[in-house]
């Protein structure tokens, strides 16, 4: 898979001048989106990981096959920031969701052991609002056990009030699970 990093851009004005289509990866800080990111492009350290909470603040642009953007948003949902910083953050997000003039597709990552926070439920109702394509994809599934997740899963499910038709990937970046469906899923809207 041929990769590029194009650019970190701290607002909507700094997004990459060529316009490709952008799939954009959004969850709570913490969730797993570099991992996943960089799991999803074959490549260890593409996107940077973090131990830290909050560390991707920007929007970082990943150009795939010359062809479309893989999008790092930052995540949301970190206790140890300021009111005005989470703010902001979601200012962002919500602006580059309701942008309307670029192509986009969203996968909204999950971490398989918590429960929905208000938060999810507000992200997931702004890419409804914003007629965007979107997939919900639930991370680190090699942190619990087989017998509870399809558990975990449901209560997902049932939180968010998602719909049968909904895409819904169970991942793992650490132990190399479900990125074919992910592939597939963008492959398939590039084609549309
Ligand atoms: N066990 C396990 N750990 C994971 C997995 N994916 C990510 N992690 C760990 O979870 C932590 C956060 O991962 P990141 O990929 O940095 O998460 P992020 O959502 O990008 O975090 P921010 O950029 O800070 O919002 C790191 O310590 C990762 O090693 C997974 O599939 N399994
Ligand atoms: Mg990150």
């Amino acid at each position: 898979m041929e990769v590029k990093f194009i650019t970190s851009a701290p607002n909507l004005a700094g997004r990459p001048e060529e316009i490709l289509p952008e799939i954009a990866f959004i969850g709570r800080s913490n969730c797993g989106k570099s991992s996943l990111i960089n799991y999803y492009l074959d490549r260890r350290s593409m996107a940077k990981i973090s131990g830290k909470p909050g560390k991707t603040r920007l929007l970082n642009y990943f150009e795939v096959e010359e062809n479309y953007y893989l999008v790092d948003l930052p995540g949301y949902g970190f206790a140890k920031v300021s009111k005005s910083t989470r703010h902001q953050w979601q200012k962002l997000i919500r602006q580059y969701f309701f942008a309307g003039d670029r192509p986009m597709a969203v996968f909204l990552l999950l971490d398989v052991r918590h429960k929905p926070t208000e938060d999810d439920k507000k992200t997931l109702k702004w890419l409804q609002d914003a007629e965007l394509p979107y997939s919900v994809v639930v991370t680190k599934i090699d942190k619990v056990s087989k017998n509870i997740l399809i558990e975990r899963y449901r209560e997902i499910v049932t939180t968010l009030q998602l719909s049968k038709n909904t895409p819904f990937f169970p991942t793992s970046s650490t132990a190399k699970i479900g990125r074919e469906n992910l592939l597939q899923w963008v492959g398939a809207l590039l084609e549309e």
